[in-house]
């Protein structure tokens, strides 16, 4: 990986020589800053754009990074692990310091991490979690703890309604950390509690698009009548589940109560609107976190294994005194 740094360098300075036309060299971009000095290369995978969440969690890694001076080689996947496979090589290929990416599913991931430790790169696993045998395969985890938001949300709706609910609930993407985790969480929440059944289980994919066409698949089922309450993994599945709702006469937030997760912007003017009941907060805003763990990880410098961001939970009466303290 060494050998690679000359040659980006060189690439660098022919993009300074040919851009430039005698100007100095923007410092907040290319490997190395104005003084000459070798910038720190953090090669990022992210998921996608799939949510108002990761939007955020996006601008979050970038604004930190441009606000270090870190050369941020970043990578959208579509939501596809094979795109996210195929960044992390050339992560590799490019010879970058750190790798950080948030994995779309859980399991899958050994060969490509195998591929990374033997280049001697340290991983960090940023938002979600892999499930690997060998724990050597990545450096440290930051993110969220989803069994505990799933309980979060699975307790606030026991209390709410005194522990009798007919359940539909739209789950994120297949295979993903926090759809599983977040399902395990309300699902220990509510087993002590009989009258609380879950009627329909179904991936959203964490969209809104999705969230909506399941939901009104759900409305159509022959259950449609007993449904009280809907579970959704994220606020923008909730949101499409809502116009879907109320496109079916009903009111949302009313005729079926509605908690979600992530505490996005958007959810807390539908909890204002009365439309949603609750959302937990996952706080996208994790850039900092993450580059002080690839600064850290760059100066040989020892890293806690599992990092935890700081999470709330907001009902309607809440909602508009929090809403302006909002950031995403
Ligand atoms: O809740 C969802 C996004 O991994 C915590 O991914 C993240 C989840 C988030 O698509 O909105």
């Amino acid at each position: 990986m060494k050998k690679l740094f000359p040659l980006l360098a060189l690439a660098a300075a022919a993009i300074t020589f040919t851009t430039g036309c005698g100007k100095k060299a923007d410092p907040g971009t290319g490997t190395t800053d104005a003084d000459g000095k070798k910038k720190l290369t953090v090669g990022f995978s992210q998921i996608g754009a799939e949510s108002a969440w990761r939007t955020a969690n996006t601008q979050s890694i970038k604004d930190e990074a441009a606000k270090r001076s870190i050369n941020l080689v970043f990578s959208d996947a579509q939501q596809k692990q094979e795109n996210q496979i195929k960044a992390l090589r050339s992560f590799v290929a490019q010879g970058v310091d750190v790798i950080a990416f948030s994995p779309v599913v859980e399991t899958g991931w050994e060969p490509v991490l195998q591929e990374i430790k033997q280049a001697g790169i340290p991983v960090i696993l940023s938002d979600r979690a892999v499930d690997v045998s060998d724990p050597s395969l990545f450096a440290t985890f930051i993110g969220a703890d989803f069994i505990e938001e799933g309980k979060k949300a699975g307790n606030w709706l026991a209390e709410k309604t005194g522990g009798k609910a007919t359940i539909v609930e739209l789950s994120g993407t297949p295979g993903a950390a926090p759809a599983l985790n977040r399902k395990k969480g309300f699902e220990q929440a509510i087993a002590d509690k009989p009258d609380m059944k879950i009627i329909k289980s179904q991936s959203g994919d964490f969209t809104r698009a999705k969230g909506k066409e399941v939901m009104e698949a759900f409305l159509r089922s022959p259950e449609a009548k007993s449904i009280t309450a809907l579970y959704a993994h994220n606020d923008d599945m909730a949101l499409g589940a809502i116009q879907a709702i109320e496109e079916a006469g009903l009111q949302p937030g009313k005729d079926i109560l509605i908690v979600s997760v992530d505490g996005v912007k958007a959810a807390f003017e539908a909890m204002k609107a009365g439309k949603l009941n609750c959302t937990v907060e996952c706080n996208p805003l994790i850039g900092g976190q993450v580059m002080d763990l690839a600064e850290k990880l760059a100066a040989k410098q020892e890293v806690p294994r599992r990092v935890f961001s700081q999470e709330g939970i907001f009902d309607q009466s809440k909602a508009e005194a929090e809403l302006p303290n909002r950031k995403y």
